[in-house]
């Protein structure tokens, strides 16, 4: 199989639009993704040809409906390689996947226990912990890295020990665009019997992901950040840990048996699913998936590679920026800051240009206190970004200069 850019490109019909009589140049593909023109077809059928509730009615469409709606399920757990299908549970996104967990944990949390999280997260990923440490008593610890923004593996080791209940980290930093070594890291966790969740909202999308190869208890992304539609995410859980796990919402469809006074729970993935559920969204999800399997992943990987080195060879040379987040091993993100200027003016006046990057702290304060930097200005690519884009950015990034004098 071959990569062809420009035949993917035309699958996606809002990247031939014009912003202000300028071609849009999207870079902001780690923010959410643009949808190719299948899972808007998958959307649009399944409201005008299979909508109705789910699992509840003995009709022709509520049969419809389910089958499309468990068989999505289906292609999410072979997609990542889950051991079950019921391990899949449907999640608005990557935020609530994350405090569906943190919710759990907390109940089983003392005061002698410790969670380690790294330095690089999202405040999804950072938040969660540091509120169920506060009603639990427990110790929340921060794994450092180094000043590229690569995860110090000796200082990682040294947090660990039998007192870790839990450690949580991303597979990529959405800011920096750095690849964590969790075939490394995970076994390390592992050797403490600590339990482990990866945030994989940036790494979904630029890796061939096997939950089980992992070796993780919890993998959790958004639809949104994998061509899919907002509102729909995963949280992929070890089925014994899943099916004991306190439940977050309760109501329709997760209970086994009701009376006035009580209720026990059903089965998963019913259990951790309360409520009408976002059919379309993981029928969306689903097209998603299928057509970003179609496409050859290693040459994709690949491509996205030449992407970021190229990237990064044209911030080098430009005079005046510096890189934030100079990672070894790195997805399509380039972070950086022009001397002297402000992101949010460098992103206005780029924005003035058709070109969308995103600018500000990437819901990653804390680590850009760490970094010593307000913000930065985030370009990042996906599989139908261009060298053309690219050369669009630092053109773009002159003017900018020019005009900011
Ligand atoms: N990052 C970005 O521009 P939600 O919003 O629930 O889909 O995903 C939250 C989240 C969690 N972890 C990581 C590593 C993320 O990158 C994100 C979302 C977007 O970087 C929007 S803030």
């Amino acid at each position: 199989m071959s990569f062809n850019v420009e035949n993917i490109r035309n699958q996606f019909p809002i990247l031939s639009q014009e912003i202000d009589g300028n071609p849009l140049v999207y870079l902001d593909s780690a923010a959410t993704t643009q949808k190719p023109q299948t899972v808007i077809d998958a959307i649009v059928s399944y409201y005008t040809e299979s909508n109705s509730n789910v699992h509840r009615g003995a009709h022709y469409l509520a049969d419809k409906a389910t089958r499309l709606y468990e068989g999505a399920r289906d292609t999410i757990a072979s997609f990542i390689n889950a051991a079950s299908r019921e391990e899949v549970i449907w999640t608005s996104g990557t935020t609530e996947s994350i405090n569906i967990v943190a919710n759990g944990l907390a109940h089983q949390l003392v005061a002698s226990d410790e969670i380690i999280v790294t330095e690089m997260e999202h405040h999804a990923n950072l938040v969660t912990w540091q509120q169920a440490c506060k009603k639990s008593g427990a110790t929340l610890k921060v794994a450092p890295m180094n000043d590229k923004g690569e995860l110090d593996l000796v200082a990682f080791e040294a947090l660990l020990n039998s007192n870790t209940k839990l450690v949580a980290m991303p597979q990529v930093s959405n800011a920096l665009g750095t690849i964590n070594p969790l075939d490394r890291l995970i076994p390390l966790a592992k050797s403490v019997d600590a339990l482990v969740l990866i945030d994989g909202a940036q790494g979904i999308a630029h890796g061939n992901v096997d939950v089980q190869t992992l070796g993780c208890d919890f993998y959790i992304f958004s639809g949104h950040k994998l061509f899919g539609p907002t509102g729909i995410g995963v949280l992929w859980g070890k089925k014994s840990l899943l099916e004991t796990w306190p439940v977050w919402l309760v109501g329709g469809e997760m209970i086994s048996e009701v009376t006035y006074q009580d209720a026990t729970w059903g089965v998963l993935p019913n259990r951790l699913e309360a409520g009408t559920p976002n059919m379309a969204g993981a029928i969306g999800l689903g097209a998603a998936i299928e057509w970003f399997m179609a496409l050859d992943q290693d040459a994709v990987l690949e491509y996205e590679k030449e992407l970021i080195r190229y990237a990064t060879e044209r911030a080098e040379a430009f005079d005046g920026l510096t890189i934030v987040g100079q990672a070894e091993n790195k997805v399509g993100v380039l972070s950086f800051n022009l001397d002297g200027h402000h992101p949010a003016d460098v992103g206005f006046l780029l924005d003035k240009q058709g070109i969308a990057v995103r600018t500000g702290d990437h819901c990653a304060q804390p680590l850009m206190n760490r970094l010593g930097v307000p913000g930065t200005a985030r370009a990042s690519f996906s599989v139908y970004t261009t060298r053309a884009d690219i050369d669009a950015l630092f053109n773009g990034l002159e003017k900018v200069k020019s005009m900011l004098g």
